[in-house]
């Protein structure tokens, strides 16, 4: 049983000055009961905590560390852009070569802005979709996650198409009142929405593989149906990539399936661990942003210097190995879903394990996980003890059922293997 004395006194240090102890509320654990884990150092594919015990990670920072823990050249890249000075407030040339990468890999994007985290990057996009368009009202997908503005912290109303209402405390009702919000995979009903508010919709927006209620999958019509009524009503179609931008490919999501959105978000990857986040698509609506246009939008550290070595580094990284990268990434997570889903049968522990590419969850109810309902039917309970059992045999899955499960170059088959037994025991002991 490791223990966690360290941790512990922390936590209650953390939380006499931050509200629960945490920066970011699914670090508390409350998805898994107990109390969190404060760790101290990351190396490859390994996460240490404070009290000394080794973890195999497969949080990976929540998705940026495609090549694991502290990589010598990303490392490099940002001691020697702090060398150089923190922060100019001026423009820099690695800006520019950072751009430049982003719109060589994502097929629909032309023109890109830095900004400097996820919740920054689609509320950004949304505000310029709105003023490209003229137009107020936005659909989102239940279970889909865009960051923390205003208008996205609504739910659904009673009825389809009604309008939303706060999600959150401190969320007036008039910031989600143009907040539609559906069933994720349900082209039928995006269609009913968009027949009821045509002319209306700004935007369209949604994660092309949902990573946030667990992930799923879109189905084969869902996407093209996005796109085909956005086409056709003169709205913006955002494709949310902030997990899966350069994690399912070089191009993303838009790239593996072919649909192309008018404006994308981007996050985590692009700025290899550091602060940094992007919006970006057809040039005639990012041409909308101030200076250039009405639409404004700023950041002091927007393009910091060394976010963008870090991501600068990472993206070339992935451009050098993208030919053989990607697939091996999703054979290992393959072999690893594989391997879960065999110990399942065999301890007739009913699962459904959705993977795609290096990001899987392993939800804990027989049925087919495609939305926000279905993934709610998974027994949080039964994830909470697997994530414990997994926990004491030195393998760090996410604190919450809904959330996606990461890989790395640095997971090599010794750690897949370890993993593998941890899962088997782990489900063993919830038969
Ligand atoms: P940030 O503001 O947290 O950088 O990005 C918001 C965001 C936007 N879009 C998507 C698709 C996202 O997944 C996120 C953030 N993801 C969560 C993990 N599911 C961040 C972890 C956290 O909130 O601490």
């Amino acid at each position: 049983m490791s223990s966690h004395p360290t941790s512990a006194r922390l936590y209650a240090e953390a939380q006499r000055v931050i509200p629960g102890g945490v920066n970011s509320p699914v670090r508390a654990f409350k998805g898994v009961g107990g109390d969190p884990l404060f760790m101290q150092r990351g190396e490859g594919p390994y996460i240490f905590d404070v009290d000394g015990n080794r973890y195999i990670d497969y949080v990976m920072s929540w998705g940026p560390l495609i090549f694991g823990h502290a990589p010598p050249r990303i490392v490099r890249a940002v001691t020697e852009a702090a060398a150089r000075g923190t922060s100019f407030g001026a423009s820099t040339e690695a800006e520019v070569r950072l751009a430049e990468k982003i719109v060589a890999a994502v097929p629909s994007v032309e023109k890109v802005r830095l900004v400097n985290s996820g919740t920054e990057a689609v509320m950004s996009a949304v505000r310029l979709a709105r003023g490209f368009t003229r137009r107020d009202k936005i659909i989102k997908f239940e279970g889909c996650y865009h960051g923390h503005s205003d208008g996205f912290l609504a739910k659904a109303g009673s009825g389809l198409t009604t309008l939303g209402l706060p999600d959150s405390a401190g969320v007036p009702v008039n910031l989600t009142r143009d907040t539609v919000t559906l069933p994720y995979n349900d082209a039928d009903g995006l269609r009913e929405a968009m027949d009821a508010y045509n002319g209306e919709i700004a935007c369209v927006m949604l994660e092309p593989v949902a990573g946030n209620m667990g992930v799923v999958p879109p189905k084969p019509e869902f996407l093209q149906a996005a796109r085909t009524l956005t086409e056709r009503d003169g709205a913006v179609l955002l494709f949310d990539e902030v997990i899966t931008g350069f994690r399912l490919a070089y191009g993303g999501a838009q790239e593996l399936f072919g649909v192309m959105p008018d404006l994308t978000t981007l996050g985590k990857i692009v700025g290899g661990g550091l602060p940094l986040a992007a919006y970006g698509g057809r040039a005639d609506i990012m041409d909308t942003v101030a200076p250039v246009g009405p639409v404004y939008q700023a950041g002091t550290l927007s393009g910091n210097p060394l976010a963008v070595a870090a991501g600068l580094a990472q993206l070339t990284m992935l451009d050098e190995q993208k030919d053989t990268l990607y697939q091996e990434l999703e054979e290992k997570m393959q072999g690893l879903a594989d391997a879960a889903q065999e110990a399942a049968a065999r301890e007739d522990v009913p699962v459904c394990i959705n993977q795609i590419g290096s990001l899987m969850t392993l939800f804990f109810t027989d049925a087919r996980v495609m939305d926000y309902a279905t993934a709610k039917t998974s027994d949080a309970a039964r994830y909470a003890a697997f994530f414990r059992a997994l926990l004491e045999r030195g393998v760090y899955f996410a604190p919450s059922q809904f959330e996606a499960a990461f890989i790395s170059t640095a997971h090599g088959q010794q750690q897949l293997g370890q993993t593998a037994a941890a899962v088997a025991e782990a489900l063993h002991g919830l038969a």
